[in-house]
C-alpha cells in the first residue's frame, strides 16, 4: 500500500492513503508507552484526520517489533516521567492528557480501528477499548496494571470496559491485573477478530475499505448513537481523572510507580484497607 507521510512528528508516525489515515505510536523501546508529548502529537494527528474530508477511517497502531523481537500497541503512561500529579512534559507541567485523546477518538465522526500487536496494557489497553473496533494479532496481550503501579482509570477504563465485558470480568481484569491472550480478549468481546501478526495491517485495510464504501452520514450518526448510550461515562471520566491526579500525589500511588521503575514488586502492606 502506498502510504504517504502526512506530517512528521517525534513520537508518532502519521500517514494517509485513499481515505485511510494510519497513526502509529513510535516508541517501541518503551513498549510504545506515551509521554505528554506523545499525546499532544496523537491529538494533533487525530484532529487532522477528523478535519480531513477525504478520510473516513483511522487505523491506530504501535510500531514494532522492538529490537528484542517483542511487539506492543501501547503500554500506557510512561512511568519514567510520572511526577507527583501526572506525566510531566518538557515544561515541567504534570498532565493526564490521554483523557482528552480518549474523548477525541470517541467523538470524532470517523471510524477508528485499533490494530493491536503485542501488548495493550494499562492506559494503552484503555486506548484500544475506546476505538470503535479492534483487530488483534495472534500475539496480542491485553490487561490493566493500575492497582499494581499506583494508578487507575475510573472513567471509560472502568465503566466502558464493564459495558463491553460485563461487571464480573471487568472487576477481575482491574483487581487482579492479569494478562489475557488475543483469543481470551475475543471470547470476552473486547476485540472484533484475531489474525496472524503478519496479516494485521492488511486486515485493517480490508475492514477500512469495506467501511469506506458506506454512507459517511449514516456511519457518523451510528457512531454518535452508540456513544449516546454511554455518554454519562464522559462525566465519570472527568471526575475519575481528577481522582487519579489526586491519587498520584499520595505516597501509596507513588509506591506503585517507584516499584515499576526499580523493577521490583510493589509493597503496599503499610497502607490500610480502610473501612
Ligand atoms: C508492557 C509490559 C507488560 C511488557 O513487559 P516486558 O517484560 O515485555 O518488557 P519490559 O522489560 O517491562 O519493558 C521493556 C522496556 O520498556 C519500558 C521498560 O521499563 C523497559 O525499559 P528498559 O528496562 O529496557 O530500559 N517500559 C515498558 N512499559 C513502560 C511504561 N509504561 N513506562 C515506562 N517504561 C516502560 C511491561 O513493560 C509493563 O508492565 N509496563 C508497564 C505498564 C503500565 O503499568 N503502564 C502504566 C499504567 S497507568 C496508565 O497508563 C494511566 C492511567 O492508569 C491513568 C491515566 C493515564 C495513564
Amino acid at each position: 500500500i502506498d502510504w504517504q507521510t502526512a506530517k512528521t512528528y517525534e513520537d508518532i508516525l502519521y500517514q494517509k492513503t485513499d481515505g485511510i489515515a494510519k497513526i502509529t505510536i513510535n516508541r517501541p523501546h518503551k513498549r510504545n508507552a506515551f509521554r505528554p508529548k506523545t499525546i499532544v502529537e496523537l491529538y494533533d494527528a487525530f484532529w487532522d484526520a477528523r478535519e480531513d474530508t477525504s478520510i473516513g477511517v483511522v487505523l491506530f497502531t504501535g510500531a514494532g517489533p522492538h529490537t528484542d523481537g517483542k511487539y506492543a500497541f501501547c503500554s500506557g503512561g510512561d512511568q519514567s516521567v510520572r511526577g507527583k500529579a501526572g506525566y510531566v512534559d518538557e515544561e515541567g507541567i504534570p498532565r493526564l492528557n490521554v483523557l482528552d485523546l480518549q474523548r477525541l477518538i470517541r467523538s470524532m465522526p470517523k471510524v477508528v480501528i485499533a490494530l493491536v500487536a503485542g501488548y495493550a496494557i494499562g492506559g494503552g489497553h484503555v486506548l484500544h477499548l475506546i476505538c470503535d473496533l479492534t483487530i488483534a494479532a495472534d500475539n496480542g496481550i491485553f490487561g490493566q496494571t493500575g492497582p499494581k503501579v499506583g494508578s487507575f482509570d475510573g472513567g471509560f477504563g472502568a465503566s466502558y470496559l464493564a459495558r463491553i465485558v460485563g461487571q464480573k470480568k471487568a472487576r477481575e481484569i482491574w483487581f487482579l491485573c492479569r494478562q489475557y491472550t488475543a483469543q481470551q480478549a475475543l471470547d470476552m468481546g473486547m476485540v472484533n477478530c484475531v489474525v496472524p501478526v503478519d496479516e494485521l495491517e492488511a486486515e485493517g485495510i480490508q475492514w477500512a475499505r469495506e467501511i469506506l464504501q458506506k454512507s459517511p452520514i449514516a456511519i457518523r450518526c451510528l457512531k454518535a448513537a452508540f456513544n449516546a448510550d454511554c455518554d454519562g461515562q464522559a462525566g465519570l471520566q472527568e471526575l475519575a481523572g481528577n481522582a487519579t491526579l489526586l491519587y498520584y500525589m499520595t505516597e501509596e500511588g507513588a509506591e506503585g510507580k517507584q516499584a515499576f521503575l526499580e523493577k521490583r514488586p510493589p509493597d503496599f502492606r503499610q497502607y490500610p484497607w480502610l473501612p
